[in-house]
């Protein structure tokens, strides 16, 4: 069977990483591109000349082209700016759309039977807008936040409890941004949902309730001490995850904006919600049933979605 090919368009501080998770779990080749000349070359040579220490088989090129993305299985994309101390996801949107609409045309032209994942920011509205100009089916390219969210909200729930982090399942709902939903009932300790942890007295409300805005404010945290960037080894692993699954049609059940059609009352806008991603890419979106306050912090969220897609509407009549 031939390798799965696997493009990443964007060669910065996630587009590297991904390159190198990629390699070490032996998804496929590699192309990774990017409108800097050498830095894409430079990494993928770094990267394969790793490739005999670390034992992995993969083909790994740098590329300034969108033809050498021809065929690709995955595309995950980063292309665009991150992120400075100071800036919300939100201010990159008018130079991130341009992006997009390059990418989206390359995809169009290249890749269009690939499985798309969009991670640059403001990622729900990217998303959105990348599958507008690429024309792709909406089941075929989602963006990469929720499992990043929800490992955060792990991460920080196992240093609460000091268990390990493989027993802590954790729900985010919503935009990726500020307004993004934890949800604490769906979220457990081997099953046990946190509520019952409060009452056990493993942890108080209060506590929990800093975590859960720890949770919101888990990008912005790494902006602050790196300085010059955003997160990237987090992300990159997470999308690295989603890939995986669908290439090896695992179908796991992870959060991801995906194109809703009705669910949650929701159409033809992209949010963050639980999806099933196999070989089919979407597979299913997951309609969980939400309390009054819920529902209420989930509509709050999606409002703020909402703006940003009306924002991209005004910069780019064509996506009308
Ligand atoms: P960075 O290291 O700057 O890499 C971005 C790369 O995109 C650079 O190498 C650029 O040269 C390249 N680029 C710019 N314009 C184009 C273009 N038109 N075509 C192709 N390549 C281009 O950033 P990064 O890797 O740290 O972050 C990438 C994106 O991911 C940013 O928009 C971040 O805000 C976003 N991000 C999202 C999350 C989510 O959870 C959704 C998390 C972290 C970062």
């Amino acid at each position: 069977m031939a390798r799965s090919k696997i493009a990443l368009i964007g060669a910065g501080q996630i587009g590297g990483t991904l390159a190198h998770l990629a390699g070490l779990k032996e998804l496929g080749d590699i192309v990774l591109f990017d409108i800097q000349e050498g830095i894409p070359d430079g990494k993928a040579l770094d990267i394969a000349e790793s490739s005999p220490v670390d034992g992995f088989d993969a083909r790994l090129v740098g590329t300034q082209s969108y033809e050498a993305i021809e065929g690709a299985d995955v595309v995950i994309v980063t292309a665009g700016v991150p992120r400075k101390p100071g800036m919300s996801r939100d201010d990159l949107l008018e130079i991130n759309l341009k992006v997009m609409e390059q990418v989206g045309a390359g995809l169009k032209k290249y890749a269009p039977d690939a499985f798309v994942i969009c991670i640059t920011n403001p990622l729900d509205a990217m998303v959105w807008a990348l599958q507008k100009f690429s024309g792709l089916p909406g089941n075929k390219i989602v963006g990469m936040a929720g499992v990043l969210d929800s490992a955060r909200f792990r991460y920080f729930l196992a240093e609460e409890f000091n268990v390990s982090v493989e027993d802590v399942t954790a729900f985010v709902l919503g935009g990726h941004g500020d307004s993004m939903v934890p949800l604490v009932r769906y979220s457990t300790v081997a099953g046990i949902p946190l509520p019952d942890l409060v009452k056990m007295g493993w942890t108080t409300q209060e506590r929990l309730d800093k975590i859960v805005q720890r949770t919101r404010d888990g990008g912005a945290e790494i902006v602050s001490l790196l300085k010059t960037g955003s997160a990237f080894y987090a992300p990159a692993a997470s999308a690295i995850a989603m890939a995986e699954s669908y290439l090896k049609d695992k179908k796991r059940v992870l959060p991801c904006a995906a194109q809703l059609s009705g669910e949650y009352g929701l159409d033809q806008m992209y949010v963050g919600v639980p999806t099933v991603i196999g070989a089919g890419g979407v597979e299913r979106v997951v309609d969980i049933s939400l309390d009054r306050s819920e529902r209420a912090d989930f509509e709050k969220s999606v409002a703020t979605v909402q703006g940003l897609i009306e924002a991209c509407r005004k910069i780019q009549p064509a996506l009308n």
